[in-house]
């Protein structure tokens, strides 16, 4: 009898050590509400009045959400600067060259810690930022738990080795995205971030021109678009400097315009191409297309949610960094 209590409350320890375990590790809703409770408010009404005069930086604010989680986690370590310590932070790497907004997260955090020094890490005002950036031009709200903690540690190589690149075929994207714990359909729908904003000519400027070095076009894209874009925006080859919108026509807008487009053969990376040469990619892109735009709004949100959770640091690990683009001393 004695010995069965004894192991029931025993099991009730396990159990609960467990649950406190889950959650020491996890993220939640409203991390911050008695550490600092303005601390969302901060950044969602410094986000709103900011971007309402720059709704062109809500895109390279969302992405940058995307690159921070597919290095070492969602742990902001992409805002670390090099130093002659360390002149090969992430930063410094082939994806990044074209990230914007880092000065726009560094005012947000100086806001926040105005308020509650050294409280709220860099992590969650990358995510915060992104999801009130994309509420600004109408986009889609989706949940961000918090309680990230920022990363010690920022590496050039594996920015250049772990962010999927525009030239990307289907397996390569699916493995990508399955090294951080994500399926087919999140990388279908979070590809519809291509939604809003730009890509410079760089970024595939040889599906126009030099597709397999013969001076030759890209076949998979439709001809027509690919005479116009060299007609009217990569004008050379070699342009690195020119900006085209990659839903063109609505670039600012969360719409369907980007699956639109990739079933018109319109898709601007060969990574966006791809995702039409498998079939349970194309299948949820077409049901996407034929859905109420509400559905790839919620289904995005879902899918944002995940990548928010990409091997978070929590609990005691990592620190509260200070100043978002330097580690603590
Ligand atoms: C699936 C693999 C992906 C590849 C290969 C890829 C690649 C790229 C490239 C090459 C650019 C243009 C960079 C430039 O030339 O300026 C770009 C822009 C962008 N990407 Fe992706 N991306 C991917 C997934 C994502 C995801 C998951 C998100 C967010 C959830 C995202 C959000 C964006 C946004 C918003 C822009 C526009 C940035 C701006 O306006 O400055 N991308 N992406
Ligand atoms: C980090 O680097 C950026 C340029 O990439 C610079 O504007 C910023 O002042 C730097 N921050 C610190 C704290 O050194
Ligand atoms: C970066 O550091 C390496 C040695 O670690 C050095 O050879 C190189 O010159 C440095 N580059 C810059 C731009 O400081
Ligand atoms: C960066 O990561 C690469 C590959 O994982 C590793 O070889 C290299 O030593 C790392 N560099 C630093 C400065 O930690
Ligand atoms: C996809 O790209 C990878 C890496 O470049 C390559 O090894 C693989 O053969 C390609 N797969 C297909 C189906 O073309
Ligand atoms: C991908 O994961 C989500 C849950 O995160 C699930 O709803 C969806 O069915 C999965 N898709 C595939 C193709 O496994
Ligand atoms: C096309 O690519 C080939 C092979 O990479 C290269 O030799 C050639 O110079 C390129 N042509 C142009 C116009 O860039
Ligand atoms: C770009 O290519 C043109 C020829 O098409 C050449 O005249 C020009 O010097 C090149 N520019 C750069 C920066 O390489
Ligand atoms: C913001 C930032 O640090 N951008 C860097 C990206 O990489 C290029 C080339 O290494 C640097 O010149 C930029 O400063």
């Amino acid at each position: 009898m004695e010995k069965a209590m004894t192991s029931k409350c025993f099991m009730i320890l396990v159990v609960f050590g467990v649950l406190g375990y889950a959650k020491a590790q996890g993220l939640e809703l409203g991390f911050y509400d008695t550490s600092c409770p303005k601390a969302e408010k901060i950044i969602s009404d410094f986000v709103k009045e900011h971007i309402r005069n720059a709704p062109s930086l809500a895109s390279p604010l969302l992405r940058m959400h995307f690159h921070d989680c597919f290095v070492r986690g969602c742990d902001a370590s992409i805002l670390i600067n090099s130093t002659s310590a360390n002149n090969n932070t992430e930063k410094a790497g082939n994806p990044n060259k074209t990230l914007r907004g880092f000065d726009f997260i560094d005012r947000v955090k100086a806001a926040v810690e105005a308020e509650c020094p050294g409280v709220v890490s860099c992590a969650d005002i990358i995510a915060l930022t992104a999801r009130d950036a994309v509420g600004v031009i109408g986009g889609p709200f989706w949940n961000v738990p918090t309680g990230r903690r920022d990363g010690l540690i920022s590496n050039t190589s594996e920015a250049n080795t772990q962010i999927p690149g525009p030239t990307f075929n289907f397996s390569s994207l699916q493995t990508s995205f399955a090294n951080k714990g994500l399926n087919v359909t999140d990388l279908v729908l979070l590809s519809g971030a291509h939604t809003i904003g730009v890509s410079h000519c760089s970024s595939f400027s040889k599906r126009l021109y030099n597709f397999t070095g013969k001076g030759d076009e890209d076949p998979s894209m439709d001809s027509f678009y690919i005479a116009n874009l060299k007609k009217l925006k990569c004008t050379v080859a070699n342009d690195t400097t020119t900006i085209v919108e990659m839903d063109p026509g609505s670039f600012r807008t969360f719409d369907l315009g980007y699956y639109k487009n990739l079933l018109k053969r319109r898709g601007l990376f060969q990574s966006d191409a791809a995702l039409t040469t498998n079939s349970a990619s194309k299948n949820l892109i077409v049901s996407l297309v034929n859905s109420p735009l509400e559905k790839f709004l919620q289904e995005f949100s879902l899918a944002m949610e995940k990548m928010g959770r990409i091997q978070v640091k929590t609990g005691s690990s990592g620190e509260i960094r200070k100043n978002c683009a330097v580690v603590n001393s």
